[in-house]
């Protein structure tokens, strides 16, 4: 059986949790991290020098960083596409993964922490201005891309909706000021069909 190690409430776990069930495979969910602590102790440690979450062990496999555990998990033991075999398909998933990566997530991020971790009193208003304008420019590239495309990578749900879905949900939920993004609701309320959305990722942001 699978083993997520990571606290549920940490957006790059609800990836990997959201994955093992869209793949079918049962796993046990270990919280560390946090509140929860353990991820400076030597188990660890040895499997994740990073300190951070989520880690996937599978069997005598261990994968650390997020995006990486949705690329095993899906090429392993994903059916009907999830996982796009032919190179260009496959690339148009991946580069939406990166783009969670190198694009969205700072300004999320700073978003996450200013209205959920932060007191109201303590809040630096122009950070999270900033923030929410740079979270804002990139989706309006992503509502754009899917006013031709159902799915981010095309005509189907792939691997790629993973960890920008989980972004989504946040976008929708913090209390923003949001632009009208027509595309991106509609590829949302999509996702809202899909039963490890609602219990991973759709869920109290702490
Ligand atoms: N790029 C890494 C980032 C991992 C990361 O920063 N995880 C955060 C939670 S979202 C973490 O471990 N924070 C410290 C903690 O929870 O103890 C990934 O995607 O896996």
């Amino acid at each position: 059986m699978l083993k997520i190690w990571g606290r549920r409430n940490s957006i790059n776990v609800q990836k990997a949790l959201w994955t093992a069930e869209i793949c079918g495979r049962a796993y046990d969910s270990i919280e560390v991290g946090g509140a929860f602590g353990g991820t400076q102790e030597p188990n660890y440690l040895a499997m994740n020098p990073n300190k951070v979450v989520p880690t996937l062990q599978d069997g005598e496999v261990t994968v650390w960083e997020s995006n990486s555990i949705v690329r095993y998990l899906a090429s392993r033991y994903a059916i009907d596409g999830f996982w796009p075999g032919e190179p260009a398909a496959r690339s148009r998933a991946e580069r939406w993964m990166d783009w969670q990566l190198s694009t969205l997530n700072t300004p999320m991020r700073d978003l996450f922490w200013g209205y959920v971790r932060t007191a109201p009193e303590k809040r630096d208003v122009a950070a999270l201005q900033e923030a929410f304008t740079l979270a804002g420019a990139a989706m309006r590239i992503l509502d754009a891309h899917l006013s031709s495309n159902a799915f981010v990578a095309g005509e189907t749900f792939t691997m790629g909706d993973v960890p920008v879905g989980c972004f989504t949900y946040r976008w929708f939920t913090l209390p923003l000021d949001r632009p009208d993004l027509p595309h991106l609701a509609r590829w949302y309320e999509s996702l809202h069909d899909k039963p490890g959305y609602r219990r991973h990722v759709m869920v109290t942001m702490t």
